[in-house]
């Protein structure tokens, strides 16, 4: 921490007269400015965030373009047909449909993403589109999908992989809507970078919850919930029983505790204390987060064990086992 931000932190504890406003513009004042040396750094959700990671980081060191690093990044998850919850060859809803939720955001409030869109194989890039060339933030169903169409997108046939149909028809024989901890309901990729100019920006895209209710959308395309980011202070991205995440505003919950001081291992912590306290059946649930902060120091927290992260800075790159409350 900075001789000024401890200063800060001091002053601010130790007087009991200062204004909230003044204490507000001083901690907005202590923020590094766009522009000075950052390390890069990129952390994603998951083991499948390695390969995503490797994309991402070539892209970021090569071109600077961090927009461009964490949608091609996760486009390569979007791919994987091993991914059960990424892309059309994950777990349809309970009507055999796959849907998928994506969303993308620079630290600069610009975002986008859609949200329950059919036949269309990368909704990350669809999501960038709404972004880049929309007025506004969010697209869903139909609606979405004749963007895509008006964007130039193929439209995919509407047929599960192999796999997801040999599971659907599984399933289909009991119809009993029960996540699984960890494995069926978690592999969403949520993607977090700081480039060497200061600047941040996340991706978040998924199929969602398995055998899900026809409509039903997830928090990896509500911005905030599944995916957060600000340039003043660092970005969060998350994973997990989506009801649950959304339920705290999860990511951005994470980036504002880090904007008031907390380190982003502790802003993970503290959401996921909330999670607990403002869900029920929480025995049934897994979520983890994971965040940034713009000094390039990271955390990642979740509900239960399981969780892990890829990170990939410039000494190395590895998986990491996150914490757990239980
Ligand atoms: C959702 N958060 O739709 C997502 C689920 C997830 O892999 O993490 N899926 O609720």
């Amino acid at each position: 921490m900075s001789n000024r931000r401890s200063f800060l932190k001091k002053t601010v504890i130790g007087s009991s007269v200062i204004i909230p406003s003044l204490i507000h513009s001083a901690c907005q004042s202590d923020i590094r400015e766009i522009g000075e040396n950052y390390k890069p750094l990129i952390l994603s959700t998951w083991e499948h965030g390695m390969a995503a990671n490797d994309k991402a980081w070539d892209i970021l060191t090569k071109t600077g373009d961090i927009v461009e690093a964490v949608e091609q990044g996760v486009k390569v998850t979007e791919l994987d047909l091993k991914n059960l919850s990424v892309g059309l060859q994950g777990l349809p809803d309970r009507e055999g449909i796959a849907t998928l939720d994506a969303s993308i955001m620079k630290g600069d409030g610009s975002c986008g993403s859609v949200a329950f869109v059919r036949q269309v194989k990368h909704p990350i890039c669809l999501a960038r589109k709404v972004m880049e060339e929309t007025p506004h933030v969010m697209l869903a169903g139909e609606g979405a999908r004749q963007f895509a169409l008006a964007q130039g997108f193929p439209m995919e046939e509407e047929t599960l992989s192999p796999r997801a149909e040999e599971l659907f028809q599984e399933w289909k024989k009991t119809s009993e809507y029960k996540p699984i901890i960890n494995i069926e309901n978690h592999d969403t990729i949520g993607m977090i970078a700081l480039g060497a100019d200061g600047k941040l920006a996340g991706s978040c895209t998924t199929s969602g919850l398995a055998y899900k209710m026809h409509g039903r959308v997830g928090d990896s395309p509500i911005i905030g919930a599944g995916l957060f980011v600000d340039d003043e202070v660092g970005a969060a991205t998350a994973t997990g029983l989506g009801e649950s995440i959304i339920r705290i505003c999860g990511s951005f919950l994470i980036v504002e505790l880090m904007r008031q001081g907390r380190s982003p291992q502790e802003a993970c912590e503290e959401a996921v204390r909330r999670l607990i306290s403002k869900n029920k059946d929480i025995e049934n649930i897994q979520a983890g987060f994971i965040a940034i902060n713009k000094d390039g120091e990271y955390g990642a927290y979740a509900v239960r064990p399981g969780f892990n992260f890829a990170r990939h800075h410039f000494e190395s790159q590895e998986l990491v086992d996150a914490k757990s409350k239980f």
